[in-house]
């Protein structure tokens, strides 16, 4: 069997794949490890241009060589801070009102990928096949098949994909899916993601759709797959079972004095619903008087891409939304929201999920959130939490034991958090175990096993004539930036 090589924008650290790191990281090593292989992206510094192509670094676990580059601060910007996290993030999480459209970050947007492509193809080897995860690298197929290589490429998407009528606000939308169509699988989350691609494809591609996901569009045939992505649960459940006597959460137990325990844990980003989240939780203090001094919420949120303006509004809303509840109804001895800007150890976050009584989890939109699925693994099932969950997680068509709410709905929200406060045990345990056996029946070796087995499946490509893998001409069209001259116009 070929080698797999993943490129994804950031590259775990070898340590990081050993347990760290989010479910995800440890997911794809353990495939790089099975057929050894190559993980290729942003090492996660910004570098001068003269050590920018130096690169890549190589650092070799095993069979699986880490390959990193660093990003000039003009990519970083215009590739990461700007197109990817400005444009394409706000837009395909349905807001459009936070997304702009800059024609020369767009341009930075393909050069990067262009440049990444010219990378990757002196690491890679003819029967590799090649794994793109997410929205920075929508256009790396184009660029490596510029570049001669006809290898299998597959991409998986780990956001939602949106329908077209929001698609179309972005001006090269129709580049941007042509682009897209020249990976040869692309696996989704949800059904609604494939069908929103789909309807994308024939509407606006004047493409076709055949069952199984067969897409022929802008002249390229590809397959399209839903490929939930999941967590490896009974791992999960052991080390939250492992550190559930560990000093922090002794020191937590013991603020909380008695009182019960929510528990949410996002990254600090727009798209979690946190503000609608706080507001609903104050809707509990304020329609159920008895829940006051007696619950508290802890939401832990790191700040991430804080050099993103739209990011920086968020923190200031959230605080102020924290500082308000908790002026209106905290005591000498209860605050109710512990509102904390930190990341948490893997291990930490998962025995304190075991303590709480509720799991809070509602985005606006998410890909599928892993937080959820975890929160469900933690649980001790002699006396689980009860999940409430957005219907626009992607997890929600999976945890049908959740309570599930209309993040814009906070009244709704209040409802299923008096509900799952004084839930029975019994139809706690009952509504654990659904939710446990889904996670079991897809857990996240089966996501990686299941796309990784179809990427496999698809028609090779008929290899170039001079048998290229980016040594041929595609490689030698150069400009000066290191971008091949044949990537596609800017804009
Ligand atoms: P994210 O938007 O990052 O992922 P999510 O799926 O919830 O969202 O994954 C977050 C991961 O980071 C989880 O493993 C969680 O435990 C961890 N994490 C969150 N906050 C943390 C903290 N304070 N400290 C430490 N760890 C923390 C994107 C998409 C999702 C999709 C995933 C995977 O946006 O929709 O589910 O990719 O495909």
């Amino acid at each position: 069997m070929g080698r797999l090589i993943v490129v994804s924008n950031r590259v775990a650290t070898p340590t990081e794949t050993k347990g760290s790191a989010g479910g995800l990281a440890v997911g794809v090593f353990g495939a790089l490890k099975d057929t050894g292989g190559v993980w290729f992206g942003w090492s996660g510094d910004v570098v001068s241009e003269t050590v920018a192509n130096a690169g890549p670094t190589l650092e070799q676990d095993g069979a699986v060589t880490f390959a990193t580059v660093g990003l000039t601060r003009k990519d970083y910007d215009q590739y990461y801070r700007g197109f990817s996290n400005a444009t394409l993030w706000p837009v395909f999480h349905y807001r459009n009102d936070l997304a702009r459209y800059e024609r020369d970050e767009y341009a930075g947007y393909r050069r990067v990928n262009a440049w990444l492509a010219h990378k990757l193809v002196k690491l890679l080897q003819p029967d590799d096949i090649i794994w793109a995860h997410d929205y920075h690298l929508l256009p790396f197929a184009e660029a490596l098949r510029a570049e001669g290589v006809t290898n299998r490429i597959g991409f998986f998407l780990h956001i939602p994909f949106p329908s077209p009528q929001i698609l179309i606000n972005i001006p090269p939308h129709e580049e941007l899916v042509k682009s897209l169509c020249c990976y040869d699988l692309i696996g989704f989350q949800t059904d609604t993601d494939q069908l929103a691609f789909h309807d994308y494809i024939e509407r606006h591609a004047r493409g076709t759709v055949k069952p199984g996901g067969n897409v022929e569009a802008f002249g390229r045939k590809l397959r399209t797959g839903v490929y939930r992505i999941g967590v490896f649960p009974d791992e999960i459940a052991e080390q939250a079972k492992r550190y559930e006597s560990r000093q922090h959460v002794m020191d937590l137990k013991q603020s909380l004095e008695g009182r019960k325990l929510i528990m949410s844990v996002d990254r600090l980003d727009y798209s979690k619903g946190l503000v609608e989240r706080f507001r609903a939780f104050e809707q509990l203090l304020e329609r159920s008087p008895e829940w006051r001094g007696n619950v508290t919420l802890v939401q832990i949120a790191p700040p991430t891409r804080a050099d993103v303006s739209t990011y920086q509004h968020i923190r200031q809303d959230l605080e102020y939304e924290a500082g308000r509840i908790n002026g209106r109804y905290s005591g000498l001895d209860y605050t109710p929201i512990r509102y904390l800007n930190q990341r948490y150890d893997r291990w930490k976050l998962m025995s304190l999920f075991r303590e709480s009584q509720i799991g809070f989890v509602t985005p606006l939109h998410d890909g599928m959130n892993l937080v959820a699925k975890e929160y469900v693994a933690a649980q001790n099932p002699d006396d689980p939490g009860v999940l409430v969950l957005s219907m626009f997680a992607g997890a929600a068509a999976e945890l049908t034991g959740s309570l599930i709410v209309n993040p814009h709905d906070s009244v709704g929200m209040c409802e299923a958090l008096q509900r799952a406060l004084s839930m029975p045990v019994d139809e706690r345990q009952r509504r654990y175990e659904m939710n446990m056996a889904a996670l079991r029946k897809n857990d996240l070796g089966v996501w990686r096993d299941t796309y990784l087995r179809d990427l496999r499946a698809v028609p090779l490509m008929k290899a170039a004539p001079n048998g290229a893998h980016g040594t041929g001409a595609g490689a030698s069209r150069k400009t000066q930036d290191g971008a091949p001259d044949d990537a596609p116009a800017a804009s």
